[in-house]
C-alpha cells in the first residue's frame, strides 16, 4: 500500500501470478495528504467469488437491524454481521482475510459483513470511525455476489465526487486519512439486482471496546 503506484502494480502482479489471480490493473480511486483509496479487481478468481459468495450466504448469522432516526425506529437496509476474535472466524471468512492479508501487507482483528438482498439495499453516506482503529489504518472491502457501485464524496465543500464499480472477488482499500476527507455509500438501485456480499476488515487496537466497525 505505501509503495509508489510503478512499483505497487509489479508486486501486485507478482503475487497475483504466485496466487493464480488474473492480471488486472490496480487503480487508485483517490488520493489523500496521508492515505489513498485503492482498487483491486479479481482478486479472488469468479468461481471462487461464487462459491465463497454461496457459503457466507448459508454460514454467517445475518442479523437484521434498527437504527433511531429522529424519534423512529426504522430498519437498516441490509442485513448485518461481525466477529472481533480471528481464532474464531468460520473458514470461509478466514480464507479471504488471509488472502486479504497478503495482497495488503496488513493484518486485521476485526471484521463486519453487510448483505444487500436486492437493489433495494444500500448504506447511506458516511465514513467509517477511526478511533479505535490502528496508526494509519487501512479498512479493506472484499465484495462477493452482484457488482454493486460505491460512491465517493468530499467532506470538503465544493463537493468532488467519485465512483467505482466493486465487482465481485475484487479488494477496495482505503488507507491513512481517507475518512477524514471522504464519505462513501452504496445507493439504491432501480433496476433488478441480486444479492451482494461485502466483507469489511479493519485492524483495532488492543482493548478496543465498542461491538461495532
Ligand atoms: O458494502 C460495502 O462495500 C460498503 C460497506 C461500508 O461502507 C461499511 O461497512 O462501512
Amino acid at each position: 500500500m505505501d509503495a509508489p503506484d510503478g512499483v505497487r502494480r509489479v508486486l501486485y502482479n507478482i503475487m497475483a501470478q504466485q496466487l493464480g489471480i488474473f492480471e488486472e490493473e490496480v487503480r487508485t480511486i483517490a488520493r489523500t495528504p496521508h492515505g489513498g483509496i485503492v482498487y483491486f479487481p479479481a482478486v479472488f478468481e469468479a468461481e471462487e467469488a461464487a462459491s465463497l459468495f454461496s457459503e457466507l450466504l448459508a454460514t454467517i448469522p445475518w442479523s437484521k437491524e434498527a437504527m433511531k432516526m429522529y424519534d423512529k425506529l426504522v430498519d437498516v437496509p441490509r442485513l448485518v454481521a461481525w466477529y472481533h476474535d480471528r481464532d474464531r472466524l468460520p473458514a470461509a471468512l478466514d480464507r479471504i482475510c488471509q488472502r486479504v492479508q497478503s495482497v495488503l501487507g496488513r493484518t486485521f482483528n476485526a471484521v463486519s459483513l453487510n448483505y444487500y438482498r436486492d437493489g433495494t439495499d444500500s448504506v447511506a453516506w458516511h465514513s467509517d470511525h477511526n478511533e479505535e482503529l490502528v496508526e494509519d489504518p487501512v479498512v479493506a472491502l472484499v465484495s462477493l455476489g452482484a457488482m454493486r457501485q460505491m460512491q465517493f464524496r468530499t467532506k470538503a465543500l465544493p463537493r468532488g465526487q467519485l465512483r467505482c464499480d466493486l465487482e465481485p472477488g475484487s479488494i477496495l482499500a482505503m488507507r491513512g486519512d481517507v475518512q477524514s476527507h471522504w464519505e462513501h455509500q452504496i445507493p439504491k438501485v432501480r433496476r433488478p439486482t441480486s444479492a451482494r456480499i461485502s466483507v469489511a476488515l479493519r485492524t483495532k487496537v488492543p482493548g478496543a471496546k465498542t461491538e461495532r466497525p
